[in-house]
């Protein structure tokens, strides 16, 4: 535990609703415009300020709270969601990162069914991202539940795809829509012939199983050119195209 998170503040953090959803923007190349948005969660901090999910994760892990996490960020979610309907003009899907504790729990779950009863339409606009981390579990557990997911209309991503080394064992036992390259993969793509062979290599496999592609953590100009014009991949995200800011902020585009 970071020295000065305590048990007691994340606690608190609970119960007085200290948590924030951030949204970060997916561009389509192609198209020109934003065609969704990921949830990031952030910890307000009465004295710390603002913290990131990779600060407190391991906390919220440790005491025993991450499925309690995930339930509040797939309500929020679906409350922007809502906000979004709302105003008819700027509405796009969501998607939320999930644990894998949480996909495995018959609380997440019941959950998820429980809000689909009420407003099924809601659920096509949910997008559900899952890290490796899902090496850990039951795959078949997993599959089933993936499946339950996708049946109430949400799609599946593998996400930070290139960096672990479960992730083949992944593609082969769950069912995704979506696969999102990892930022590492793409940091200096366009003077790094390695990472460019790999990202070929990986966009072929995709398109073989016939998943969509996300690159992640586009940051400057040479790497949006190089994937824009080297690349068939056109969903991108990253500081170049838009860091992760409040809601209303995509009210204005
Ligand atoms: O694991 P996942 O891909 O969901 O992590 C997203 C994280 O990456 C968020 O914390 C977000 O703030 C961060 N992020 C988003 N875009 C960029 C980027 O262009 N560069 C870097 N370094 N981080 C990014
Ligand atoms: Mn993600």
């Amino acid at each position: 535990m970071k020295k000065s998170i305590t048990p007691q503040a994340l606690e608190e953090a609970f119960l007085k609703n200290q948590f924030i959803l951030y949204y970060q923007p997916k561009y389509d190349l192609e198209e020109e415009k934003i065609i969704g948005l990921e949830a990031l969660i952030r910890w307000q901090h009465p004295y710390l300020g603002e913290i990131g999910p990779n600060d407190f994760f391991e906390d919220v892990f440790k005491l025993g709270k991450i499925i309690d996490l995930d339930i509040w960020v797939l309500h929020k979610a679906i409350e922007d969601i809502w906000k979004m309907e709302e105003d008819k003009l700027y509405s796009y899907p969501v998607a939320i990162n999930l644990s894998a504790k949480s996909l495995c729990s018959v609380r997440f779950m019941q959950e998820v069914e429980s809000l689909f009863i009420n407003k099924p339409e809601w659920f096509n606009k949910l997008e559900i991202e899952l890290t490796e981390e899902i090496r850990i579990l039951d795959f078949s557990h997993a599959q089933r539940n993936i499946e339950k997911l996708r049946q109430y209309g949400m799609k599946i991503a593998i996400d930070d795809f290139g960096k672990g080394f479960a992730n083949i064992e992944c593609l082969r036992k769950l069912n995704f829509d979506i696969l999102k390259i990892d930022k590492d993969l793409i940091r200096d793509i366009h003077k790094n012939e390695i990472s460019q062979a790999l990202l070929d290599f990986i966009i072929q496999m995709a398109n073989v199983l016939e998943l969509s592609i996300i690159a992640e953590g586009i940051e400057s100009r040479e790497e949006y050119e190089y994937i824009k014009y080297h690349t068939p991949c056109h969903i991108i995200q990253g500081y170049y195209i838009g860091k992760p800011s409040y809601l209303s902020e995509f009210y204005k585009i």
